[in-house]
């Protein structure tokens, strides 16, 4: 498969140049973890820092499906079809899910990466997904002020557990349902006191049919997108940081807490998933109808970085062709 990537070469001369990200940034604006789950649990992203991946590992029963019916996605997605509001490590059927980074918790074996590898360490990030819900999962709120218990999670890092401090979540990603129709949904935990910050949208979109979702954090306003349009834009009043440095485990499918699956606070996505993608910055509406349009074997660029760079002065932007 032919994947084209446009590089950024001396991003880490950003931060001298105090151009862009706040304290305890990473190196640059970077796509931090991406999961297209060829049958495998690879992360294809620059990685978080540059050359790190964090491929993730699957929980008991976790399997890939072949995708016939999207045009925009070729090869496998991660096939959680089976979730049921019953369903945990230890239940038959036992819940699916990917976990991102943390120890062994939530049935899951080995310890992939340390449990804030994933955090995204800057007050912005974007999170980005095909997905194919196929019914309602486990449903879980996200905290108090969060969403109630009818969220249904597609990516993220953290859960409700407590309030302060890191064990408060980064980021979350999912859906809310009225009937059998879908809406995007997200928050995050605020880092100076852990308040939840959520958003739905507006469009609804059917269970059984492919939908791309992209939920955008500025460090202060919510965009939120379904099939490439701005579908919601939400202010939180002032500009605040979420919980950036949070060591509660980040996965794909569930919410789990620092010590991996909690039976309260673990929800479930039922359906498939594809194509995962995390920013540690908002992506503007460009980039995501580029996400949306290109053929999942394109990767597109994170354009707001390359902007940042070129007006900073910098150079040395380079175009290359990986074959996967
Ligand atoms: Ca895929
Ligand atoms: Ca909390």
């Amino acid at each position: 498969m032919l994947r084209r990537r446009l590089l950024l070469r001396g991003a880490g001369a950003l931060l001298a140049c105090g151009v862009l990200l706040s304290a305890g940034s990473p190196a640059s604006a970077a796509l931090i973890g991406w999961w297209g789950f060829e049958q495998n649990t690879n992360d294809s992203s620059d990685g978080f820092p540059v050359g790190t991946k964090h491929n993730g590992v699957l929980s008991s029963g976790t399997t890939y499906a072949l995708v016939t019916d999207n045009p925009k996605l070729t090869g496998y997605a991660l096939d959680l079809s089976t979730n049921t509001s019953s369903s945990s490590p230890t239940s038959n059927p036992p819940a699916r899910f990917m976990q991102l980074d943390g120890g062994t918790g939530g049935g899951v074996p080995g310890t992939p990466y340390p449990a804030n590898a994933l955090a995204t360490g800057t007050d912005s990030f974007s999170l980005s997904a095909w997905i194919k819900p196929t019914g309602a999962g486990k449903g879980v709120t996200t905290g108090s002020g969060g969403h109630a218990s009818g969220f249904y999670p597609v990516v993220a890092k953290g859960c409700a557990q407590a309030e302060g401090g890191t064990v408060d979540a980064n980021y979350m990603m999912g859906v809310v349902r009225s009937g059998s129709t879908n809406y995007l949904a997200a928050d995050f935990e605020a880092y100076t006191n852990g308040q939840n910050y959520p958003v739905t949208g507006t469009v609804g979109f059917a269970d059984n049919v492919w939908t791309h979702i992209v939920a955008t954090y500025d460090g202060r306003y919510w965009r939120l997108y379904v099939n490439g349009q701005l579908d919601k834009v939400q202010d939180t009043g002032a500009q605040r940081a979420p919980r950036y440095d949070s060591t509660q485990y980040a996965a794909i499918g569930t919410t789990l807490q620092t010590t991996g699956w909690n039976g309260t606070y673990s929800g479930l996505f039922k359906g498939y998933i594809d194509e995962v993608r995390i920013y540690n910055h908002a992506l503007d509406a460009e980039t995501i109808s580029n996400l949306y349009n290109y053929n999942s074997e394109v990767y597109v660029i994170p354009e707001p970085a390359a902007a940042l760079m070129l007006v900073a002065g910098l150079t040395g932007l380079g175009l290359r062709r990986r074959r996967h």
